[in-house]
């Protein structure tokens, strides 16, 4: 009896030192890979083993306890009421584990809030369901851009074998130099998101109307993922956040190619298109900002969002269906989940997502929408 009882425990136990072992990558946070990431896992090391401790102690004391005045031995219980002595000890004590927790977390606190004199400062801005990055200060100032999942549809829909970073990867990814202060300033475009890497050490409410700031430091190169850590509906699990970190040569040169495919970008305004290029480009359009709510097939999902398949607006006078993606669909003075994509799509994206929902699926109207078009309807 004992003997199988010592046999299951030794199993128990080998399995727990195996855990222990494999903690540095599967049970235990992620590798610390700033300073402020450094002082978070020492802290959780050193909160754990005083609790620890304090788990020894009192269980061991409490079972001694037990065991050796048990009934059965012909204990008989003290009779004493307050005993002013070891309500004091039981004070102190807490008192000073107490203080030897908070004082390490609270300087860790501080030193996670001094975003003072950055190197670089990135302002990140949640939105349904991505992540825009506009480069504010530094090396690489103007810089801006989105960062959207880059899981492809088949993998989600489990048509396809998941890849190895499957729902963690960006198209997009942010890139910073090694070794300088990077300040992050968070803030948001319609519900609250969290900006979160665990291996930075970075975890930061992006709220809208309010901004919020924190920072990091990584000290090696190499990719840092995280994910919004704040619940902001239908597509939270889906806007991954990706930090290339790298030597800062190479930001320079990312910098400078960035710069070069901005202005690559930015449309020629007296460019003229043909339908279908409108709806090529259109569709890619589409995929990137609609598809999430409409739907690949145009059919939405019924009672949350409306089908742009058949849908009057879509068919109806162009002016209409550029004021709904310009300015969003406001009800009852509140906005919908239709928001205003005139800041975030140039005027071409505009022409050609909507060229594209007139030309497809059930809508044939035959008719392009010119970049011109939105452009006049901008106030
Ligand atoms: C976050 C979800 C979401 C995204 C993303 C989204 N929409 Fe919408 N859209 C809605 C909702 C909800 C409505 C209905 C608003 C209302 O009338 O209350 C709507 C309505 C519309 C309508 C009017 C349809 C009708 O028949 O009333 C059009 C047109 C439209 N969206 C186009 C687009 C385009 C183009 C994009 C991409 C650039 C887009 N939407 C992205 C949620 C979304
Ligand atoms: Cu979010």
């Amino acid at each position: 009896m004992i003997s199988k009882w010592v046999r299951s425990f030794t199993a128990a136990a080998a399995v727990l030192a195996a855990g222990v072992a494999g903690a540095q990558s599967r049970f235990n946070l992620q590798e610390p890979q700033s300073i402020i990431a450094r002082q978070i896992y020492d802290l959780h090391t050193l909160i754990m083993w005083i609790i620890v401790v304090i788990f020894v102690v009192v269980f061991g004391a409490m079972t001694w306890a037990i065991i050796k005045h048990r009934k059965s031995v012909g204990h008989k219980a003290e009779q004493f009421h307050e005993n002013t002595t070891v309500e004091i000890i039981w004070t102190i004590i807490p008192f000073f584990i107490l203080i030897g927790m908070a004082y390490p977390a609270t300087k860790t606190v501080i030193a996670m809030k001094d975003a003072s004199s950055p190197d670089l400062t990135i302002k990140v801005t949640g939105y349904q369901w991505f992540w825009g990055y506009d480069y504010l200060q530094g090396e690489g100032e103007g810089v801006s851009f989105f960062s959207r999942l880059a899981t492809p549809r088949e993998q989600i829909e489990n048509r396809a074998p998941k890849g190895d970073n499957y729902l963690m990867e960006v198209d997009n990814p942010v890139v910073v130099p090694v070794g300088k202060k990077v300040r992050i300033i968070t803030t948001a475009n319609d519900v609250i998101h969290s900006w979160f890497v665990p291996a930075l050490g970075v975890k930061q409410d992006a709220i809208p109307g309010f901004v919020r700031d924190t920072w990091f430091k990584v000290d090696n190169p190499g990719t840092y993922r995280g994910q919004c850590a704040e619940l902001c509906g239908k597509d939270h699990a889906f806007m991954p956040i990706v930090v290339e970190a790298v030597a800062p040569e190479k930001y320079a040169q990312w910098i400078a190619g960035q710069k070069k495919k901005m202005a690559a970008q930015a449309d020629d305004p007296a460019r003229s298109w043909t339908l279908d290029e409108l709806k090529t480009r259109g569709e890619k359009v589409y995929a990137a900002n609609c598809v999430a709510c409409h739907q690949a097939n145009g059919m939405g999902l019924p009672g949350t969002f409306p089908a742009l398949s058949g849908s009057k607006v879509v068919n109806g006078p162009k002016e209409g269906q550029i004021n709904t993606v310009l300015n969003g669909v406001v009800r009852d003075g509140k906005p919908t989940a239709m928001v205003a994509f005139g800041k975030q799509l140039s005027d071409t994206d505009i022409a050609a997502v909507i060229t594209f929902t007139r030309n497809n699926w059930a809508n044939k109207t035959g008719q392009a929408v010119t970049p011109a078009d939105v452009k006049a309807l901008r106030k």
